[in-house]
């Protein structure tokens, strides 16, 4: 059990054997190889998903987005140009706002109090704002370029293999981790629901799936311990000296990599992110799915809270999938589209349309599936 350099830290993370292209088998599923790794480690890092074009689109419409954030405070009606901000008188803001460097959830009740304990905050400099978005909210109302992304008909694929071919959506956000600016998140284990279910297994909370627009970092990534999604529920305060000045956990390792890379995280794992105290951005594209087994007839806890997940719910909030994937076949033609199994014959339906795009995707956040 040791606290090791960052730079060490990324060399053991980088000598797992859990990284590498997206490879399906014959039978179009995940290389069994792959889906093995992710189930010993808890993550895999699937390399150059996304080409740079797509990347680059993304991060100018993340950018132009973000100038339309409330400023200088979330509490502000106008944007950074005195114009109306994005959002403002909606149900649900699509920014979340925070001081620079800070910890906004750890050693508080946010989120069923997962977060036991408090990181680190370092200091900002002078001249930096009072409040920074550090979460995009709605991504797939706001942000064509997440739509087309999670429309991806390998990503989808990766779905599949993991949480079979009626996989759930769960939520979407973009985490945004400026370079001397970016709260951290401390550390946790997503999952809620089915710690104490006597069918528990260790892909029974589902799993994040995270591509990231400028890359990752030991400075700005999620760290993770490897394994720790097979433990169970693990006593995180537990897990830290009783007098420790550090907000390091041992054997942690940082999910590092480039831009188009992408990650999956077993939503039972243990992970957490510092502040981001260096000199490198991180915009993550972050998205997840459930199993159909794991969230049928369960009440929201999380995103999605108190809400009953019925077939009739879980199917209305699964369109969005099927539009993702209509979006992304009229951008990108040449590709195969992912077909969706529950809803297979109901394309015409979900067609990328307007009247479907504010039917299916308005306050669509608020029938997120979180358990
Ligand atoms: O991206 C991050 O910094 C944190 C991500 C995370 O903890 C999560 O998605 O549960």
């Amino acid at each position: 059990m040791t606290i090791v350099a960052d730079d060490v830290a990324e060399q053991e993370a980088r000598a797992l054997p859990n990284r590498g292209p997206i490879c399906f088998g014959p039978d179009g599923l995940l290389e069994p190889g792959i889906v093995e790794a992710y189930n010993t480690y808890g993550f895999y890092v699937f390399e150059g998903v996304i080409d740079e074009g797509e990347i680059a689109e993304a991060r100018a419409e993340v950018d132009a987005v973000l100038a339309r954030a409330p400023y200088p405070t979330s509490k502000s009606p106008t944007d950074r140009n005195g114009q109306p901000a994005l959002g403002v008188g909606d149900a649900v803001s699509p920014f979340i706002m925070a001081a620079p460097l800070s910890d906004p959830v750890g050693g508080t009740r946010a989120n069923n109090g997962r977060h036991p304990v408090k990181m680190l905050e370092p200091s900002p400099t002078d001249d930096a704002p009072p409040e920074i978005t550090y979460l995009i909210l709605r991504p797939l109302e706001v942000l064509e370029t997440f739509l087309c992304i999670y429309g991806h008909p390998q990503l989808l694929k990766v779905a599949e293999s993991i949480n079979g071919p009626d996989f759930t959506p769960f939520n979407e956000v973009v985490f945004v981790k400026e370079p001397g600016l970016g709260p951290s998140v401390a550390w946790h284990q997503d999952g809620q629901t089915h710690w104490d279910n006597p069918a528990w297994e260790p892909n029974i909370h589902g799993f994040n799936l995270q591509v990231q627009l400028y890359g990752s970092t030991p400075g700005n990534g999620v760290w993770i311990i490897p394994g720790s999604h097979t433990w169970g529920k693990a006593d995180i305060r537990s897990m830290f000296e009783p007098d420790a000045e550090s907000d390091r956990l041992p054997d942690a390792v940082p999910m590092v990599c480039g831009p188009g890379d992408c990650f999956i995280t077993n939503r039972q794992a243990v992970h957490g992110s510092y502040a981001n105290a260096s000199d490198d951005r991180r915009v993550t594209v972050n998205f997840g799915f459930h199993k159909r087994s794991s969230v049928l007839d369960q009440q929201g806890v999380l995103s999605g809270k108190g809400n009953v997940y019925t077939d009739d719910y879980i199917r209305e909030r699964a369109r969005c999938i099927a539009l993702a994937i209509d979006a992304r076949s009229q951008r990108f033609v040449d590709e195969t589209p992912y077909t969706y199994a529950p809803l297979a014959g109901e394309e015409d339906q979900n067609r990328d349309t307007v009247q479907n795009r504010a039917e299916i995707l308005t306050n669509y956040n608020k029938r997120d599936i979180g358990i």
